[in-house]
């Protein structure tokens, strides 16, 4: 009887195991989701910039309203809080969210991507990627294990827990979270300063014409076609859980790099920086007034006017020091 019991346990656990890969949907236990008025998010995405995707990808010739491209909301809704108000993508289309101060690998999540979806089952998903220098993204790893035979219709289901790293695996007013460490090194991000977030419709047709792909080579299946205004994935908000001012960013190269003197004349000293670096002088309206790539040594500042200013050394694309400095030239 022990030995039966063992046995059913073991087989519900392995049951278990391959039907619910993921974390399942908002409210059941062990679900990731994060509710858009939970006290975790210290900042929320400062502009945003879209482009837009058709209604229907596969009938470009398609209109809505007027229009073959997805229409409904505007670029403003996915700025700030989540608040329900929503942009949509339409199939394939893009959104990029800029932060400042930039977002930060701190503990777990990172930041959360809002969606408005009605229920558990109604997802329209999206590719989330970042970046530190706006030029180069790095996508994270999604994964979609739903089925490829059968395509998602129009108002069909998904099931959360096959879902991984999509932005809309949950109803509003919850999001999906994001950890900057699920993404694999490379030097040309700096986790700890992402300024960007880029949103992308996963189109969601099985037809390899228009099919997007995860990680692993699947087909993501979701919704398709949405001929309407409101086509494709449908952007809230994202939230910043971790950002560069409340995690504590350890680089013990910052302590080596020695500033002076300060108040300066002329020529300001810069010791301990052991590469190439950016090195940007603000005044105190914000503008940029002296723009330096140095190793270190000596900045002219004989041409600035006497006053306070911020001094920021960036490399390898990190901020290594924002230093208030006066300058007192004659
Ligand atoms: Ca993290
Ligand atoms: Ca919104």
């Amino acid at each position: 009887m022990k030995l039966r019991f063992g046995l059913f346990l073991g087989l519900l656990i392995i049951i278990t195991q391959v039907s619910a890969q993921f974390a399942p949907p908002a409210g059941q236990e062990g679900s990731s989701a994060i509710s858009a008025d939970s006290s975790c998010f210290v900042a929320w995405a400062i502009s945003c910039s879209i482009e837009r995707g058709y209604v229907n990808i596969s009938e470009p010739k398609f209109e809505y309203s007027g229009t073959p491209f997805a229409s409904y909301g505007s670029a403003e809704d996915a700025v700030g809080k989540a608040d329900g108000q929503v942009v949509s993508l339409g199939d394939g289309g893009v959104a990029i969210l800029e932060f400042d101060p930039p977002i930060a690998n701190g503990d777990s999540w990172d930041f959360v991507v809002f969606e408005n979806a009605l229920n558990d089952v109604f997802l329209e998903l999206a590719f989330v990627e970042v970046s530190s220098d706006g030029v180069n993204y790095f996508r994270f790893p999604a994964v979609s294990l739903t089925q490829t035979e059968e395509q998602i219709a129009g108002f069909g289901e998904i099931d959360a827990t096959k879902i991984n790293n999509l932005a809309g695996k949950y109803r509003a007013p919850y999001g999906t979270p994001f950890d900057l460490d699920d993404l694999e090194d490379n030097p040309l991000l700096d986790k700890n300063n992402v300024k960007f977030v880029k949103i992308i419709d996963v189109v969601g047709s099985i037809d390899p014409q228009f099919a997007t792909y995860d990680s692993q080579g699947n087909i993501v299946n979701d919704p398709f076609p949405t001929p309407f205004h409101s086509s494709g994935f449908d952007l809230d908000a994202v939230g910043v859980i971790n950002n560069s001012l409340n995690t504590n960013i350890s680089d013990d190269r910052i302590s080596y790099i020695n500033i002076y003197p300060n108040p300066v004349s002329n020529i300001l000293n810069i010791s301990g920086l052991s590469s190439v670096s950016n090195v940007q002088i603000f005044n105190i309206l914000g503008d940029l007034v002296l723009e330096t790539n140095s190793i270190g040594n000596n900045i002219d500042v004989s041409t600035l006017l006497s006053g306070v200013y911020i001094l920021k050394i960036t490399s390898n694309f990190r901020v290594r020091q924002v230093t208030k400095i006066i300058i007192e030239n004659n």
